[in-house]
């Protein structure tokens, strides 16, 4: 794969990550149609919807017109389950993955090897983005297994030519030790084993600048501004953004570059994005809404118009940067993670933002949703201090007000003592719970 020296970091495919707009749009929309094409030939449940509204062949759409064809959904994939929405022939599909969900039923993909391909294309650009090379030495703590974190990103490595240590998760001593002993630039994993892996560290007296880390690349789960200035103080690296999800193809989706002022580019000429308000009508550039993609290429599991449930803004590309990608804001939360509380909407991310703003609160949090009583649901909020010694009843107060001023709602917050809230040493940080019934999801929180 080429390489080229763009504005800020090195573009690993000058060709599509630079193409002049309006160039990438008529690719686009040839993939458009070309993916339609399959959707109708293979006679699935999107096929049939497609029919439904009158689309007899490729032709019939373009993107213009995109928002007035049928969106696809997880209860798809679910009413679907286990292959439903394949549109390869079973003889093509080289593996499967899968995500749990957030509601506990499993969602399978399955991949050809040409996706398999597309996925480490995308996930090269994503990685050559964060300045990764064929020098680099990748430490690589996503789980590996159905879960797309580990392999996805061991896929873009190895393409760009980096060496990846696929360690996986969990097993935080052996991680450490081998953090000091090969002298990774690049770590991989969610933000939240970052925190993890920084604090284990920390404990045992080293310090960010005995570590060789230079950059991270980190996603899976929310995180927000306050949580990448943790990360990056406790393990002396960049913290950079990567989203993605299974049913598109898992991570590369989107990446922060090193250039790309925050927000995240999309491999947009492989999924295409729309942003949707609740009635599924796009919503302009900046406009927070539904996130909801397109897979131009995918054969495997194709999708026209797959409703993410992740909230996040779309947004032109980046003044001045020799990528030409639309890029996303990082994800603001998810539609069915958005709380209601006594009138008031409330993101997790958003209380998050407040609780790590404070300096004497350490980056592990849970907000329990109290809805015993429906008709007066109560946020409870659990933080830990960074120092012990701190005045509990001072920092309840003024998280509280903080609360309260930012959000609008009074929470109950609890200061519990350092180690009280679970860690995810594998798989993703569970931050929110909801109390419907029963004991106190985390003692100390009553
Ligand atoms: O989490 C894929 C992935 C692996 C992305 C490694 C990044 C790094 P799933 O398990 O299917 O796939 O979960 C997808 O996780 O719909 C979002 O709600 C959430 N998510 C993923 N990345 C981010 C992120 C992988 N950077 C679901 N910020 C998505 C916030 C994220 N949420």
């Amino acid at each position: 794969m080429a390489t080229a020296q763009g504005v800020g970091t090195p573009l690993v495919a000058p060709e599509v990550e630079g193409a002049a707009p309006e160039q990438r749009r008529g690719v686009q929309e040839q993939r458009l149609r070309r993916l339609v094409d399959r959707l109708l030939a293979a006679g699935g449940l999107q096929g049939e919807r497609l029919r439904a509204c009158g689309v007899e062949r490729g032709e019939d759409v373009s993107l213009d017109q995109l928002h007035l064809l049928p969106l696809v959904s997880k209860e798809d994939f679910w009413d679907s389950y286990p292959f439903g929405l394949r549109s390869a022939p079973a003889e093509d599909v080289v593996c499967v993955h899968g995500s749990s969900g957030t509601l506990g039923r499993p969602t399978l993909v399955a991949y050809t090897a040409h996706d398999v391909d597309v996925w480490a294309q995308v996930m090269a650009r994503a990685l050559g983005g964060a300045g990764v090379t064929r020098r680099s030495f990748v430490h690589c703590s996503y789980g590996y297994g159905m879960f797309t974190g580990g392999l996805g990103v061991h896929h873009g490595a190895t393409r760009l030519g980096a060496t990846v240590l696929p360690v996986s998760s969990g097993a935080t001593d052996r991680q450490l030790r081998l953090l000091l002993d090969l002298r990774p630039d690049v770590l991989c994993c969610t933000p939240s084993y970052a925190i993890y892996l920084g604090e284990a560290f920390a404990s045992t007296g080293i310090t960010a600048e005995q570590l060789s880390l230079r950059v991270g690349v980190f996603g899976a789960e929310p995180w927000t501004e306050e949580m990448r200035q943790g990360v990056e103080r406790l393990l002396g690296l960049r913290a950079l953004n990567i989203y993605g999800l299974t049913e598109i193809i898992g991570p590369g989706v989107a990446c922060e570059s090193l250039d790309s002022g925050g927000l995240l580019n999309i491999a947009e000429d492989h999924f295409y994005p729309e942003v949707v308000g609740p009635d599924g009508q796009p919503l302009a550039d900046g406009q927070p809404g539904e996130l909801v993609f397109t897979t131009l290429t995918k054969t495997g599991t194709p999708l026209l118009r797959y409703r993410t449930g992740d909230v996040a803004a779309l947004h032109g590309p980046a003044a001045g940067s020799a990528r030409t990608l639309r890029r996303m804001s990082r994800v603001l939360g998810r539609t069915d993670d958005m709380l209601v509380i006594r009138g008031v909407n409330v993101f997790p991310s958003e209380v998050e933002a407040v609780l790590l703003a404070d300096a004497r609160v350490a980056p592990h949090y849970l907000i329990v949703e109290d809805r015993r009583d429906r008709s007066r649901p109560e946020l409870r909020i659990a933080v830990e201090p960074r120092d012990p010694q701190d005045d509990s009843a001072a920092l309840e107060h003024d998280l509280t007000a903080a609360l309260h001023a930012r959000l609008g709602l009074s929470c109950i917050v609890r200061v519990l003592p350092p180690d009280h809230i679970p860690r995810a040493e594998t798989g993703k940080a569970r931050r929110l719970v909801r109390w419907d019934y029963g004991v106190v999801p985390l003692p100390g929180l009553e």
